[in-house]
Order: C-alpha cells, then structure tokens, then sequence
C-alpha cells in the first residue's frame, strides 16, 4: 500500500516537472484547444435544439384539424369531441411510426383553431414551425372556398413565413366520400379566389407595402407555383386514417 502512494507521488511529481518544462504558450494553446472544443460541442447541442419541429395544423373550423390530429397521434379519429376553443398541441412519434425500432424525432403537432378570433395564436406557432398543413374540407368545398382562400392569402402573405419560406401543404381532406372533390379542381378554385383577393387587397394597402408581401408574379393569374416558399397539394381523409401524404410532408421537414 505505502509502495503504491510513493509511487504515485514519484508519478505526480513527474508529471509536475513535465509541466513545468513546457514552455507556458503550449499550455496556453492546451487549455485554448480544449475550451474551443467545449464551446464547439455546447453550441452543436444548442443548435440542434432548436431546429424547427413544428407542424402547424390550420383551416377552417369543420375542415378536421382535430380529427387529423388525433389521426396522427392515436391513429383514431376519437369522435363525438366538442369543438377546441383551445389549440390542441403536443409532442409526440406519429402513431405510424410506434412499431419502429430505432430511435425517432418526436413531431411538436399544433391544432390551431380555425374560429377568426383564436386564429391569432398562429402567429405564435410561426417561428418554431418547420411546415404548415392547410386544411380544406374538400366535401362542403363549394361554400367555404372564399373563406377558405382569405385564410390561406393571410397565411401566404404572412412575413414569417415569406421570410422563413415555411413550406405549405394544402391538404384536401374528406375524401373518402366519392363527392369530394378532386385536389386539382380545389387547387385551381383556391387559386382563381386568391387571384381576385390580390387584386382588391393589394389596391388597399399600397400605403404600407412594406407590410404585406405581395404575391405570385405582377401581371399574371396567381398559381401556387409562384409562391417562394414550397406549396403543394395533397389528399387525405382523417376520420379512416389515410393520412400517409401528410405524414410524409412532415417526415420531410421534422426529421425522423
Ligand atoms: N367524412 C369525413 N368527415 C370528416 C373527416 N375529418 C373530419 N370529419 C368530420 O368533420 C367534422 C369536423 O371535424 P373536426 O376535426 O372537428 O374539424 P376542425 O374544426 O377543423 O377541428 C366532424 O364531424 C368530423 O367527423 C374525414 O376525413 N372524412
Ligand atoms: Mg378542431
């Protein structure tokens, strides 16, 4: 036992004269390199951090927000709850994806509420949010389509999302009844209404143009195209859980 002390104080006093031979800027430099590298692995754990894995549901009330929500969590509609005066959020590994083995991202799904006087909340959501699903009830299309595209113009010409192109999915929803309609009619209908709103809007607020990003391109129709960020348009039916594309917009932007 005594031997192992004196032979790790002859070890210490050792490494002591070592360190004193150093000329000082190497030791300098040492405790620089470690410090660096410390700094470098805080920050690569911050910025992973803070990666953007929001998933924003929005629409009109009646559109199934919150039926695709329980879809994407539970994989069950959970019918017979009452409209969400609250936004439903949470984060939680789509129920899809449960019975894979290796370790999944956790998405931070929000339900916004589509009633105009809660939909300010979205703002909220914007600067965590990695993509935006559009809900459009794709059955009672028809009547809602101008309501339906006023919200979606707000949403196109908001500044976070210009600036931070967050891209759009417009999910036509309820088509597992044969009378909705098609995703390409909805596309084309939305589209002719934000047309008509650009042109009356834009006539309003040409005082404070710095606020309002105009959108598509001066001079011709407005197509989702000429949107900067990416907006695309996909089917999905909530209430039977055929939800794949939309599960797939979000695996490309929260990575699993
Ligand atoms: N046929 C059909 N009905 C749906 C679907 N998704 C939602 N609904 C119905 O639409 C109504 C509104 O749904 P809800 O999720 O509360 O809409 P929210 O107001 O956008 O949250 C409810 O009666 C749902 O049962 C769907 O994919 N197909
Ligand atoms: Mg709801």
């Amino acid at each position: 036992m005594e031997n192992l002390v004196s032979q790790l104080e002859q070890w210490k006093n050792g490494v002591d004269q070592w360190i004193h031979r150093q000329p000082v800027e190497q030791l300098y430099v040492a405790a620089g390199v470690v410090f660096l590298t410390f700094v470098f692995f805080v920050l690569l754990r911050i910025l992973k951090r803070t990666k953007p894995n929001t998933i924003v549901l929005a629409g009109l009330s009646g559109s199934g927000k919150t039926t695709l929500f329980y879809q994407l969590r539970d994989g069950s509609p959970h019918q017979g709850t009452v409209t969400s005066m609250e936004p439903n959020e949470g984060s939680f590994i789509l129920h899809s994806e449960l019975e894979k083995k290796k370790k999944i991202n956790p998405v931070y799904v929000v339900d916004v509420p589509g009633h105009s006087r809660l939909r300010l909340k979205l703002d909220e959501y914007l600067p965590q949010t990695a993509g935006l699903v559009f809900v459009v009830d794709a059955l009672d299309f028809l009547p809602n389509c101008r309501a339906a595209a006023e919200y979606l113009y707000d949403i196109l010409t908001k500044t976070t999302i210009v600036k931070r192109k967050i891209p759009v999915l417009i999910l036509c929803n309820k088509t597992d009844k044969v009378t909705a309609h098609t995703k390409d009619f909805i596309r084309k209908q939305l589209e002719k209404e934000i047309d008509k709103l650009r042109t009356s809007r834009t006539a309003i607020s040409t005082a404070d143009i710095a606020n309002e990003h105009s959108l598509g391109t001066a001079g011709e129709p407005f197509v989702i195209s000429q949107c900067v960020n990416k907006v695309t348009v996909a089917e999905a039916s909530g209430l039977t859980g055929n939800i794949s594309q939309v599960e797939h917009f979000i695996r490309e932007y929260v990575r699993p």
